[in-house]
This record gives structure tokens, C-alpha cells and sequence, in this order.
């Protein structure tokens, strides 16, 4: 995995007064919003390939946006988007796919087929995976969310060769990363309850993750 040496620098977002960029001159652009879960996924995978000389990171302010971003760039005016070879590609998960087939750097999905089916299920199972736990905040949130981790202890579980789902760090793990980190931090300093307690696998993911995070991209 490309790591690099010194933290990124972080461009400015970019807001209702920003001059429009020179679009599709050629430049790839990769853009988002710092705090979105969503395009850091796409942001983590342009840093862990080492591409951060090859996809120039804007950062949009979503509260005070470009009008030129929707109208120019991704009519759904969401973030991630990625300006690449004249198109304007979105979709997180099919982002992190996508920079990591068409970019060079480290493959972040391995070659062994039986890992790469069980990551395509991981990546397909992540929506329902994030869906279910926000509407929990409102209920019994420990309760109604075990389920759901026990499945990321046992999915780690899956290939002895962890701490990462498919062995190496891999799309699988980017696409659960951002948002498993915030339900951590949630259910710690709101419901007081640690979610790796009892799932010793989960321990180690956020554990390990924490140290891949901090040298490739810093929240
Ligand atoms: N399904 C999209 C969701 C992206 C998304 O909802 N991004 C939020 C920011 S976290 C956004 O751009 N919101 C702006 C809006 O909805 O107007 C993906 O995976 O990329």
C-alpha cells in the first residue's frame, strides 16, 4: 500500500462564490465534502493507491455549494463525484471500484476468487448494513444492533488471515470504514456502549484500521 510520507495538505472547500473550474481540460478531479462518509471512501482509495498527484481532491461546502457543481459537473449535486477522461462518474461504491481498476497503485481487491466473491457480498450488504442501524438511535439501539455486528465479527472471522476482511486492506473494508468508525463513536459517547466488546475481530479491525487511516487520510 502507497504511504505517504507527509499528511496532505487540504485545498479550501469550495462554495457559492468559487469561480467554476477549467472542467474536463484533462485534470482529474475527485469531488467531495470532508465530512461526507461517502466520498471519504472514494477519497481513502485515491490515497491508498498513492494517487494523490494524479486526482486533484475538491472539496465542496455542501451547506453553501457551487451553483456551478450541479449544473456543470453532476447534475444530482451529491458528493463523491470523479471528473475523469471527460465524464463525470458517481456512486461511492462504484467509485472505489472504478479508481481502483482504471488507476495505477496497489490493486485494493485481491485476485483469489473465493475472497473476491464473499468483498462483492460485503460491498452489496453495506447499505442494508448502515441502513439498519440509524433508525436503531430512536429505540433500543444495543439491542436491535446486535445482529448486524455480530455479522462484521463473523464476516472477519471468514479467511484465517485477517485483521481485514479479505486478508489485505481491500475495497471491503473502505466501504465499511467511514461509517463503522462513526457508529463506534456514537454508541460510545451517546448509548455508553462499546460495540467491539465481545467481538474480538471488530476490536482489531478498528483497531488496525485506525493506524492504515491515519497515514493515508486524517477526519
Ligand atoms: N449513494 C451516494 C450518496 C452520496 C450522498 O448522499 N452524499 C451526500 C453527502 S454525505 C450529499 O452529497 N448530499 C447532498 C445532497 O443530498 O444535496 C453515494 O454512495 O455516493
Amino acid at each position: 500500500m502507497a504511504t505517504p510520507s507527509v499528511l496532505e495538505v487540504r485545498p479550501p472547500a469550495l462554495t457559492s462564490i468559487s469561480e467554476p473550474l477549467p472542467f474536463f481540460d484533462g485534470t482529474t478531479r475527485l469531488y467531495i465534502c470532508y465530512l461526507c462518509p461517502f466520498a471519504q471512501r472514494a477519497w481513502i482509495t485515491r490515497n491508498c493507491k498513492g494517487l494523490q498527484d494524479k486526482i486533484e481532491l475538491v472539496p465542496i461546502d455542501l451547506k453553501n455549494r457551487p451553483a456551478w457543481y450541479k449544473e456543470k459537473v453532476y447534475p444530482t449535486n451529491k458528493v463523491p463525484s470523479l471528473e475523469h477522461n471527460s465524464k463525470v462518474l458517481g456512486e461511492s461504491l462504484d467509485l472505489i471500484r472504478y479508481i481502483d481498476a482504471n488507476f495505477e497503485g496497489a490493486p485494493l481487491f485481491p485476485t483469489d476468487p473465493a475472497k473476491r466473491e464473499f468483498g462483492e457480498q460485503l460491498i452489496s450488504h453495506v447499505d442494508t448494513f448502515t441502513s439498519g442501524i440509524y433508525p436503531t438511535f430512536k429505540g433500543d439501539p444495543i439491542q436491535q444492533t446486535s445482529a448486524a455486528f455480530d455479522y462484521l465479527e463473523n464476516a472477519l472471522g471468514k479467511f484465517d488471515d485477517g485483521p481485514f476482511f479479505l486478508g489485505q486492506f481491500s475495497l471491503a473494508d473502505i466501504a465499511y470504514v467511514s461509517f463503522l468508525e462513526r457508529f463506534q463513536i456514537v454508541f460510545s459517547e451517546i448509548f455508553k456502549h462499546d460495540i467491539t466488546a465481545g467481538r474480538p475481530k471488530l476490536a482489531t479491525w478498528i483497531q488496525v484500521r485506525s493506524s492504515v487511516q491515519s497515514k493515508n487520510i486524517v477526519i
